[in-house]
């Protein structure tokens, strides 16, 4: 069983326990006695198993189980040792064990609030706050079922109700870390950079585009979704002027995958202010990384890409050979791009389809009819890919595959989600049962290139309720924070810097560090066995941990963040400083 089911199942035997206890005690002060003693052993038994998730929990790391161990178990035993021994004694009035049924209900829910709503990492003032509430909820129905809570039980609620107020600060507190920094907002000019060689110009505005046979409202550059390709050759600058005719959210470019110096990096609030209508900003970076990579704006991200604010990067590496084909798939309005596009290409030609992933959740790409190779992820050439043939590859939200091929005398057909999207003639091959290829034991290893670690964060994924300017929201949260109270991470210059991403939660999180490329150590405690593999997107799913480390070799403040955008600007957004 997998972590990520271990997670939901533990989920699911919680909801069901403090369900089951909570029905037993209503049934059990309207006297249906068999009901309540039903539901009862039913409670009984599913808190019990939650023992073996828990320790299951604990067993693949402390993140997935620190509040069900802190507070959960705790709470449980109490449910139990409650309400089990008076179960068993209930041979007269069945209303006499309501109370205990329902103490064990309150118990139980309050444990699986913390989960829900707190998350990691558990807090003592989360502890109490439950504590206090079970108890008072416990109080409450005492009263109301006609019996009077004891002297003895009216002070520990007092006292533990007291304790929880002071310190039921902690549920919205941040863990100690690093302290944060403000951020800079004297934005830096931009590095100078003589002698540009490639200059375009790109103008944000509204659109009506033509999608799938329909016209749909767009944000779009030079009114197409996506805009234009950009193109360069490795050694050129490029320079892009960006124009923002009518977007009123305004609008920046991010050089998804990139490592432009910080000052051209897009973000809006950290690197630099929001391009409203009107205005114009020039970004410029020299092209020293080959490969495929895309743009789009980083304002009102979730928003601004969905609306169709994006387009393609490719640097090569030299004068072009054979067929090179870009893909940047895409939802637009509920409908796919890009449109299905055939072509006839001679036997022999050397093809190289870059595909690229412009949503915010993975999509699954099939090449048939032909064997092929993963040359490049992220824009980094891998060490000694294999040929692989009827084998799907999985493409995070932001990711890039370049895969390469040389035409057969037969037809091939790139599928996407089970559509095809580029074909070079009739193809018919169910890919849906295909196996996908592990890029982590994908091509031929080699030493690490450092020999030290200078810093170490843990990332813990999750959601949690997030108080931030008293407007409660269901937030994605780093660490149990959300953005921006997540602390910022600083390193000096040079620091090799791994960080461990933990997702706690029932999603998929496609983490994206500005800036850098992370070199991938390891994926639930096994070491990446395969080619080193660079990347600046990947999805970290349920239950995984995944260890990466960088060297912090490009200054500034950097965003780091889920390429889910939404669950960005829900909160899942931090700050790397590197100075
Ligand atoms: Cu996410």
């Amino acid at each position: 069983m997998t972590t990520g089911s271990l997670l939901a199942a533990d989920l699911v035997i919680a909801v069901l326990a403090a369900g089951g206890w909570l029905g037993g005690g209503a049934a059990s002060a309207a006297r249906r006695r068999p009901l309540a003693l039903g539901l009862a052993a039913f409670a009984l038994l599913a808190t019990l198993a939650r023992a073996i998730t828990i320790t299951a929990l604990a067993r693949a790391g402390w993140w997935f189980a620190a509040e069900k161990v802190l507070i959960a178990a705790p709470l449980s035993l109490a449910a139990v040792a409650v309400a089990g021994p008076r179960l068993l004694r209930a041979a007269g009035d069945i209303r006499s064990v309501a109370v205990p049924l329902l103490f064990a209900g309150y118990a139980t829910s309050g444990a699986l609030l913390v989960t829900v709503l707190h998350g990691y990492p558990a807090s003592a003032g989360a502890g109490l706050l439950t504590v206090a509430g079970v108890v008072a909820a416990t109080a409450v129905s005492w009263r109301a079922l006609g019996a009077r809570p004891s002297r003895t039980v009216s002070r520990a609620t007092l006292v533990v109700a007291v304790a929880a107020l002071v310190t039921g600060t902690g549920l919205t507190a941040v863990p100690d870390g690093v302290p944060d920094v403000p951020h800079d907002h004297g934005y830096r000019d931009a590095r100078t950079v003589s002698e540009p060689t490639r200059r375009f110009t790109l103008t944000a505005g509204t659109a009506t585009v033509r999608v799938g046979g329909r016209d749909v409202a767009a944000w779009a550059f030079d009114a197409q979704v996506p805009g234009p390709e950009l193109t360069a050759t490795v050694g050129d600058v490029v320079e892009v002027t960006l124009r923002n005719r009518d977007i009123g959210r305004g609008v920046t470019l991010h050089w998804h995958g990139y490592d432009v110096p910080n000052s051209q990096d897009g973000v809006p609030g950290v690197t630099q202010a929001a391009v409203l209508p009107g205005q114009e900003f020039v970004y410029r970076f020299r092209a020293d990384q080959a490969g495929t990579y895309w743009y789009h704006t980083h304002s009102v991200s979730d928003i601004g890409v969905r609306m169709g604010l994006y387009g393609v990067l490719v640097v090569r590496p030299g004068p072009m050979t054979g067929l090179d084909v870009t893909v940047p798939v895409h939802t637009l309005a509920g409908r796919p791009l890009p449109a299905p596009r055939t072509e006839r290409v001679e036997t022999g030609t050397p093809v190289r389809l870059r595909l690229i992933n412009t949503d915010s959740t993975t999509h699954r790409y099939a090449l048939a009819g032909t064997a092929f190779r993963v040359a490049a992820i992220d824009g980094f050439d891998l060490r000694g890919p294999t040929s692989l043939v009827d084998t799907a590859v999985l493409i995070p939200a932001g990711g890039r595959y370049d895969l390469v091929f040389n035409a057969p005398a037969t037809p091939v057909a790139l599928f996407v989600d089970g559509r095809v999207v580029y074909s070079t003639g009739e193809v018919s091959t169910a890919t849906t049962a295909w196996p996908v290829l592990d890029p982590l034991r994908y091509g031929v290893a080699s030493p690490a290139p450092w020999s030290r670690i200078d810093r170490e964060f843990t990332l813990v994924l999750d959601r949690g309720l997030d108080l931030h300017e008293l407007l409660p929201r269901y937030a994605h949260t780093v660490n149990g924070a959300a953005d921006p109270d997540i602390p910022t991470q600083v390193v000096r210059l040079g620091d090799i810097v791994r960080f461990t991403i933990v997702n706690r939660s029932q999603i998929v999180h496609p983490w994206h560090l500005h800036g850098h490329h992370v070199l991938v150590l390891s994926r639930d405690g096994k070491p990446a066995a395969g080619s080193p593999l660079w990347l600046d997107s990947f999805d970290v799913r349920p239950g995984e941990v995944w260890e990466v480390a960088f060297r912090a070799d490009n200054p500034g403040m950097w965003a780091n963040h889920c390429h889910n955008l939404a669950h960005a600007d829900a909160g899942m957004t931090l700050h790397l400083m590197v100075s």
